[in-house]
């Protein structure tokens, strides 16, 4: 089981680790539990058909973990194989198990039961072809290319073996041009090997795809989101399009701020940024270089790295500090085991897939991140990231294994992040980490930080399956990986290469997710999702603060709204749950834009005379 079904969340697990009772894996899959072979199926043959699944499910589940877990904690040969074959046995077990739901299409069952077959159906991320041999090829696949990532490195002109950890570092801090073009250069050269793993991984997912019933892998991904496809594609532009304007905003004046930094002949005012220098590896928050465009006067005059150091914060401190958000709006404790089984910091005898995650390994109480934490602000946000999945899972445990999901991708994304919106001044200044709130004066510095993490982060949020789904699709093809690319980082980030790009180069594959096989539009919703969380938990909590300074902590009637969306897992369209703390059956951009409506006013003024686009 590869470690995409517990990067976050058991969602892709629910499908994803059913059990292969046959263990046969020579043969075509039998696609028919026994349970499943009469011509004149009942809402009764559903019943025993979902209870067997469910126990096979809960048991696969378990195994599944452990080998992901062990193999993204030491990835080795001997791991990766394991992994892989737990991978395959609950993609065979998924397959066949999704067949056999299909088989209840036109049966008349209860509401609950139709919701059970249809998570059946959908749920799993990579299907393999009914076919041992090709789904085993598949998991091989998976496993070849999370190790490929985890194990990345590049050795700079200067002979230094450089961790992804270390060049994120550099990134976020360097303001050498060249420095930073070494790194981004650097990080780029352990992807071109993925190139035919990924280009094979498509097709196998593809005719996985097919064989259930859907156009292609895309297409199945967006059949996730309890409304038809296309119309779920539409959902993101129109959200897309609501902070577009905003995302404008920001864009010309970081651009404007950067040439000046810079130069103008590197950072030309009418082309696409430079993706080397906006303190991210892949470009996609921009929170690092607050400094450089900092708005004058404006500085809120803290800055979290250096409080958390200033405290003599270490990593177990900022998980501790994460764990204290949460029991002050009513949550337990975690579990002692999480202490015990978590990794927090980078090994430095073995590789680790670093990337951070949370897992639920048994649907009980054992959860667990794993993260090399660094001790920064943004990493302090990560953490919390980690524990809304931690909490979210540990709400739904007593769902039934179907519903032990998220009501939908974005939100089991959303919760942590929504938790760090929290994280304001006055919170700070409650835990002790600052000494004094700054005034209002400093809002806009506030919200240029807060703007450069979120705002900058939607397009990139958006493209990334924007590319996967052409990719899958056949609209664009191998040759034109990279290009297609890049056409989609400028069109929707108004970001591009800082040099001409090899024909070899997969730049794709030097993002996490894309090698991990992690669908991405998740994080997309969930930057939109976590505003309007934060309005309804502020509005609960009875706030009078603006909102962007607002902070639920200590609110326990803000806890309980939040856990009464998060028990309910995924037992329900998430539009149901989605009311349940909003109010509202739709995802909405107000919340956002509302949020930064005074930084935005700000930057239109900064911006008046200059020239903006890309
Ligand atoms: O992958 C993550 C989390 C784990 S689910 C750390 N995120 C995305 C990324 O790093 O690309 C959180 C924000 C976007
Ligand atoms: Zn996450």
């Amino acid at each position: 089981m590869k470690s995409t079904f517990k990067l976050t969340t058991v969602a892709i697990l629910v499908a994803a680790s059913l059990s292969a009772c046959t263990g046969d894996n020579t043969t075509k899959n039998d696609v028919t539990p026994a349970s499943v072979t009469s011509q004149a199926l009942t809402a009764q043959d559903a019943e025993k058909f979902l209870a067997d699944t469910a126990k096979e499910m809960v048991q696969l589940n378990l195994e599944g973990s452990r080998a992901a877990w062990i193999n993204s904690n030491f990835i080795t040969e001997d791991t990766s194989a394991l992994a892989a074959a737990a991978d395959q046995k609950s993609t065979e077990a998924g397959v066949r198990f999704a067949m056999a739901a299909a088989k209840f299409d036109n049966v008349n069952v209860s509401e609950d039961q139709r919701r059970k077959l249809n998570i059946l159906k959908q749920s799993l991320v990579m299907p393999a072809p009914q076919d041992s041999a090709k789904s085993a090829e598949l998991a091989n696949i998976g496993a070849e290319l999370n190790s490929m990532y985890g194990k990345g490195t590049y050795t700079t002109k200067a002979g230094e073996t450089l961790s992804l950890g270390k060049m994120t570092a550099k990134m976020a801090t360097s303001r050498d041009y060249d420095e930073l073009l070494e790194m981004w250069k650097g990080w780029r050269t352990i992807s071109p090997d993925m190139k035919p793993l990924y280009i094979r991984q498509a097709e196998l997912g593809n005719e996985g795809a097919q064989g259930l019933g859907y156009p292609d892998l895309g297409a199945m991904w967006r059949s996730n989101y309890d409304m038809p496809a296309d119309e779920f594609a539409k959902e993101l532009d129109r959200l897309w399009g609501q902070v577009k304007p905003l995302y404008d905003d920001l864009h010309c004046y970081v651009r404007s701020e950067l040439g000046e930094t810079y130069g103008e002949d590197k950072v030309p005012q009418d082309q696409p940024i430079p993706a080397h220098l906006l303190g991210n590896m892949w470009a996609q928050s921009w929170g690092n270089i607050y400094d450089l465009v900092a708005p004058e006067n404006a500085d809120p005059g803290y800055d979290v790295t250096q409080q958390l150091a200033a405290n003599n914060y270490d990593e177990i401190k900022m998980v501790k500090g994460a764990e204290g958000f949460f029991t002050s709006l009513g949550f337990d404790a975690l579990p002692e085991t999480f202490w015990q089984r978590s990794l927090f910091t980078k090994p430095a005898d073995r590789d680790v897939v670093c990337h951070a995650s949370a897992w639920d390994l048994d649907a009980k109480d054992d959860i667990r991140i794993k993260m090399c934490i660094q001790k920064t602000g943004e990493e302090f946000s990560v953490i919390h990231h980690e524990l809304g999945h931690n909490f979210y899972q540990r709400a739904y445990k007593n769902q039934p294994v179907y519903y032990q999901n998220s009501a939908n991708d974005g939100f089991h994304e959303a919760i942590g992040d929504t938790i760090a919106l929290s994280v304001t001044p006055k919170y700070l200044k409650e835990i002790g980490l600052i000494d004094s709130i700054p005034d209002e004066s400093k809002d806009i510095g506030l919200l240029m930080k807060m703007a450069l993490e979120k705002i900058a982060f939607i397009p990139f949020g958006l493209m990334v399956d924007q590319w996967r789904w052409k990719v899958y699709s056949g609209e664009v093809t191998p040759e034109n990986y990279n290009t297609a690319w890049w056409e989609l980082r400028e069109k929707y980030q108004g970001v591009s290469a800082p040099v001409d790009r090899d024909v070899n180069a997969f730049d794709p594959g030097a993002k996490y997710h894309v090698p991990g096989g992690v669908p991405y539009s998740r994080y997309f919703l969930a930057h939109i999702q976590q505003f309007e969380f934060h309005r309804a938990l502020c509005e609960i909590s009875g706030n009078t603060d603006p909102i962007h300074r607002c902070s639920i902590y200590n609110n326990k009637d803000a806890g309980a709204a939040l856990n009464t969306m998060l028990e309910m897992g995924s037992s329900k369209p998430w539009q149901e749950a989605y009311k349940v703390l909003t109010g509202s059956e739709q995802m909405d951009a107000t919340a956002i834009i509302d949020y930064f409506a005074p930084l935005h006013t700000w930057l239109k003024e900064k911006n008046q005379g200059k020239q903006c686009g890309f």
